[in-house]
């Protein structure tokens, strides 16, 4: 027996109290990788902006990096340490578009103790987090890349970070929110298995080789042609490429993000169509960010065509001719933004407005974007397959609505959609949800503007996938005489 000094007592109580304290918590930590002057190391001076106090460029982006770190640490639960290394790099851009941003999972592990599903993929930090033992203790966790261009000329010109905390960042890219976005697919918001090959991660090179295995999300989605999971080894990787590309054909079947999805949910926004054998029924629709919003029971009237006389003549680019007031304006995307097409159908006197997707594509259908405040009448996409049905089988009545029988970024089963449009979109397909999802989310596909630096349904993904799994205490005994 080794006799214990009070001062050592006292280290270990005050270790003990810290544990305690940690529990339900998790400590992520930024590995700057930036060379001297860049990025994170940027000397620019700088005036501190919506609640961070940094005085240069590379202080406000470590700042925010730090503030992030810590809100998915107070969401999660490890007593693993998460390391994030990171990077300001120059990302694909031009004038008009820009990659934020990128993060990926460093390494992944499988059949470690605690782990919910056998034969399964999972990425390290919730892999660690379950085996309470970091399992590569060399290696950091994720890699995460930011686009050091943005706001200059060739890379959205216009644009440009904002390090606030406050989300005023105005016509700027809210750099918390990205943050908060691409750590969630490092922590466990993503697929291991190739959405264009369908073919399941494995290691050849390993000795012994590491066979095909599905990830810990595969098996929460679902193909709802063939009804199986993507973790389904019966699942061809045919049938997974094709579900990718299935729009409202993908769906997450997690018992807690789908109950988050029925709880917060908005009523979906649909388009009824009546008194036409053919293509009557309701149709998934876009909505757009300017006009009002749809509601229930909406706006009904009799769909015509619009002819603005000029070819393309249903485009509704210029003033229309002939048209029918009181009826829904059917138009064409294409040639001019979609609040000319809008100005152009209210002055004439439609009480709504349907646009026709002009690309092959799959439902939902994306929104309609543009500003005008002037536009006063409920505008929507339709696919382009739905709206080619419709216009060949008018007249008929639409009606421009939501519907509590459907929720927004749901399907009719009351799962979330996964983002799964048609052509494939690498980078974005499958690990996001998809954007028709209202109030926006988190992961979905793009950062809009009314995020709130919430977790919302990611922590509920996080949940289904083993986040918050109880695993074993260790059990500490201290002996003192
Ligand atoms: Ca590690
Ligand atoms: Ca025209
Ligand atoms: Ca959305």
């Amino acid at each position: 027996m080794t006799r214990t000094t009070p001062r050592l007592v006292l280290a270990i109580l005050v270790m003990a109290l810290v544990a305690a304290t940690a529990q339900g918590a998790a400590t992520i930590v930024i590995i700057n990788n930036d060379p001297a002057g860049v990025g994170f190391n940027d000397p620019t001076p700088a005036a501190p902006v919506g609640g961070n106090p940094g005085t240069t460029i590379g202080q406000q982006r470590l700042n925010v990096f730090n503030q992030a770190a810590s809100i998915w640490g107070a969401a999660l639960d490890s007593t693993v340490t998460i390391n994030v290394q990171a990077t300001w790099e120059a990302l694909t851009c031009d004038a008009s578009s820009a990659v934020l941003g990128s993060c990926g999972a460093l390494a992944v592990d499988f059949d470690f103790a605690n782990a919910p599903f056998t034969s399964t993929w999972y990425l390290i930090a919730l892999a660690n987090r379950l085996a309470t033992t970091d399992l590569d203790p060399t290696g950091n966790d994720m890699r995460a890349r930011f686009n050091v261009n943005l706001g200059s000329p060739t890379c959205l010109a216009g644009s440009g970070w904002y390090y606030g905390f406050d989300g005023n960042e105005g016509a700027l890219i809210d750099f918390l929110a990205v943050l908060l976005h691409e750590m969630g697919h490092g922590l466990g918001f993503a697929t291991t298995t190739s959405g264009t090959s369908g073919v399941w991660l494995s290691d050849p090179t390993a000795i012994p080789p590491i066979p095909p295995m599905p990830s810990a999300y595969d098996h929460f989605l679902l193909d709802g042609t063939t009804g199986l999971l993507w973790s389904d080894p019966t699942e061809t990787n045919p049938q997974r490429v094709a579900s990718a590309i299935t729009g409202v054909g993908l769906t997450w079947t997690g018992a807690n993000a789908d109950a988050y999805g029925v709880a917060n949910m908005d009523d979906a926004p649909q388009l009824v169509v009546s008194g036409d054998g053919a293509a009557n029924g309701s149709y998934y629709v876009g909505t757009a960010s300017f006009g009002p919003p749809l509601s229930s029971p909406g706006v009904t009237a009799m769909m015509e065509v619009a002819n603005d006389g000029t070819a393309p003549n249903s485009d509704a680019c210029t003033a229309l001719t002939g048209f029918t007031a009181g009826r829904l304006c059917v138009v064409d995307r294409g040639t001019c933004t979609f609040v000319i097409k809008a100005a152009n159908c209210q002055t004439a006197g439609a009480v709504g407005m349907i646009v026709v997707e002009n690309a092959a594509g799959v439902p939902p259908p994306a929104g309609l974007g543009g500003t005008d405040p002037s536009i006063t009448i409920p505008a929507v996409r339709v696919t382009l397959s739905d709206g080619t049905l419709i216009k060949a089988n008018l007249p008929a009545t639409g009606n421009l609505s939501t519907t509590a029988t459907r929720l927004a970024g749901m399907n009719v089963s009351g799962r979330m959609l996964m983002y799964a449009p048609s052509p494939y979109q690498s980078g974005s397909s499958v690990s996001h949800w998809d954007t028709s999802a209202s109030p926006n989310l988190l992961m979905e596909p793009a950062i809009n503007a009314d995020l709130n630096h919430t977790l919302d349904a990611t922590l509920e993904l996080f949940r289904d996938i083993g986040w918050f799994v109880p695993v074993p205490v260790e059990l500490m005994f201290l002996e003192i005489e």
